[in-house]
């Protein structure tokens, strides 16, 4: 394989063009340059549920791409999940904003505008159904987070027992859905007991099988709503779900990305993204309403959508998670400082080599070392200032994804996945200190939604045996079968006790040292 990055145009600077000092970017201010999309499009055909950062910097990039080559009627209603900041920002500058690329040799900006409108699901959920149920709306698109799935952590399904699908379950017909799965089901539902037209269910977000899970996650909701045989059968027959990897670093947007832009541009954007120059998306080919030209943009069509996903899930993000939490115990504030120590290259690299690897089927033709050279030089892009807190934060929703199913594969053979106990307890110093253990500043910065949990949990165990035991085995956090591992429980307390009274180099230098010596 070889990674693709995107072909956005290269920017082209316009500062010192005349622009008059304090113009707001819109389609009337001098952006002919920066547009990657020259027209707007006519129509919205895609109903994105996500507007963040990571949707504004890679699937509207492609869409864009796919717009100019082959104009279509693929405008985007991007569905904020509840802040109006960027709706706000957006609706003044004409749904435009700028992408600005960053690598340590420059930056360079583009504007993909493909937005056609903007809504908060929190202030109008009724009309996020609609818009999803609305028979030009060909695909629905998601980048919602791991959480925003409402996945049970224990079983892997749909977490009836959650309040606000509870709360949708019940509320049928009298109050508009709240959770994303729910707004999607009762859409379909919709569409089906309509005007009946096929739609496609794209999930962008880092789950594994993602379309398929979202899938079951939503006819498991219709289901348990009470929706008829025929809307299921409508469901299974008209709507698709197809896998997809998605790859591009996103880094939370910060005030020195405004000033960048207008340094480059000389327009004033409330609502800039940056992102790394890399930009990977590997696709399932089934659609049931058509799609953008996406393959215009870099996408790839594939068969081999959940190995890539593997690859992605495991080498990039697991391996992500690790150097977050050992860089902030370590006082590192961003990723590439983190990568930069030797023991947390060490740890990387090993993580990958010997216990993330081996657990994957690659996909054919997949030039692994490649790939791992490529990570470890996206990791250095300091340029970037990916903060380790931003990483490490809900490690309760993203290590599931990450972590049980390769150290179960290890467990299974009686080999201690001795780094990915190490992810686990450094998550754990990092977001549940126990007592009298001070993480550090990055750590304290790293937000998890099972954050008030955990901290209870650690102030109420006797020890730190008692406390990972009781967040693995009792709580299950990291899913039922890894509860069953007590040998695994123990060895990230272990590594818990070592983090905490020696450090993070110290304890990588214990892993290193079990892998050589193969200590239980
Ligand atoms: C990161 C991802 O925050 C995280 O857990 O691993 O957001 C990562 O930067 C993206 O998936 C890259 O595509």
């Amino acid at each position: 394989m070889t990674p693709v990055p995107t072909s956005v145009p290269a920017p082209t600077p316009i500062s010192g063009t005349g622009v008059p000092a304090g113009t707001t970017l819109s389609r009337s201010a001098p952006v002919a340059g920066l547009l990657v999309t020259p027209e707007a499009p006519g129509g919205t055909g895609i109903v994105h549920l996500g507007l963040g950062n990571f949707h504004r910097a890679h699937q509207a990039v492609y869409t864009a791409l796919a717009q100019s080559a082959e104009p279509g009627d693929w405008g985007i209603l991007g569905v904020a999940s509840r802040s109006r900041r960027v709706v706000d920002a957006l609706r003044a500058q004409d749904h435009l904003y700028s992408v600005l690329r960053i690598a340590p040799e420059g930056s360079g900006v583009s504007v993909p505008g493909v937005h056609t409108g903007t809504l908060v699901a929190g202030e109008d959920p009724a009309a996020v159904v609609a818009a999803l149920a609305e028979p030009a709306t060909r695909v629905v698109t998601l980048t919602v987070t791991e959480h925003g799935y409402r996945i049970s952590r224990r079983t892997g399904r749909l977490d009836l027992d959650a309040d606000d699908i509870a709360h949708d379950l019940s509320a049928r017909g009298a109050r508009a859905p709240v959770t994303t799965i729910g707004q999607v089901a009762r859409a379909l539902e919709r569409r089906a007991l309509g005007h009946g037209a096929p739609v496609t269910v794209l999930s962008c977000d880092n789950l594994q099988s993602n379309g398929t899970t979202t899938r079951d996650l939503v006819l498991e909701f219709l289901a348990a709503s009470g929706a008829g045989q025929d809307v299921l059968d409508w469901a299974s027959t008209s709507v698709t779900f197809p896998n997809s990897m998605v790859d591009r670093i996103v880094p939370a947007t910060t005030g020195r990305y405004a000033d960048e832009v207008r340094r480059t541009t000389g327009l004033v954007d409330a609502a800039p993204v940056a992102a790394e120059p890399f930009s990977m998306w590997v696709l399932e080919d089934r659609f049931a309403a058509g799609r953008p030209a996406w393959q215009h943009g870099g996408a790839v069509f594939s068969a081999e959508v959940e190995a890539y996903e593997l690859v992605k899930l495991r080498l990039l993000n697991g391996t992500h998670s690790l150097i977050a939490y050992l860089g902030a115990l370590d006082g590192r504030a961003t990723i590439p400082e983190a990568r930069a120590q030797g023991f947390v290259e060490r740890a990387a690299r090993s993580v990958i080599a010997d216990e993330y690897l081996p657990s994957i089927a690659l996909p054919r033709g997949f030039d692994a070392e490649a790939y791992v050279e490529q990570l470890f030089g996206r990791w250095s892009n300091s340029a970037l200032g990916h903060r380790t807190s931003q990483v490490g934060s809900d490690g309760s929703m993203k290590l599931p994804q990450r972590v049980p199913a390769p150290a179960l594969r290890m467990l299974a053979d009686g080999e201690m996945p001795h780094h990915l106990a190490l992810t686990v307890a450094a998550w754990l110093c990092c977001v549940a200190p126990v007592d009298g253990f001070d993480p550090g500043p990055h750590a304290a910065a790293m937000t998890d939604p099972a954050r008030e949990r955990l901290a209870e949990l650690a102030r109420t165990a006797p020890g730190i045996e008692a406390f990972v035991t009781a967040v693995l085995a009792h709580d299950r956090l990291l899913g039922d079968e890894l509860a069953a591992h007590s040998e695994f429980a123990a060895r990230v307390a272990d590594l818990a006790r070592t983090l905490t009274t020696h450090g993070p180099a110290t304890a990588t230098r214990e892993v290193e040292r079990c892998g050589r010596d193969r200590c239980a």
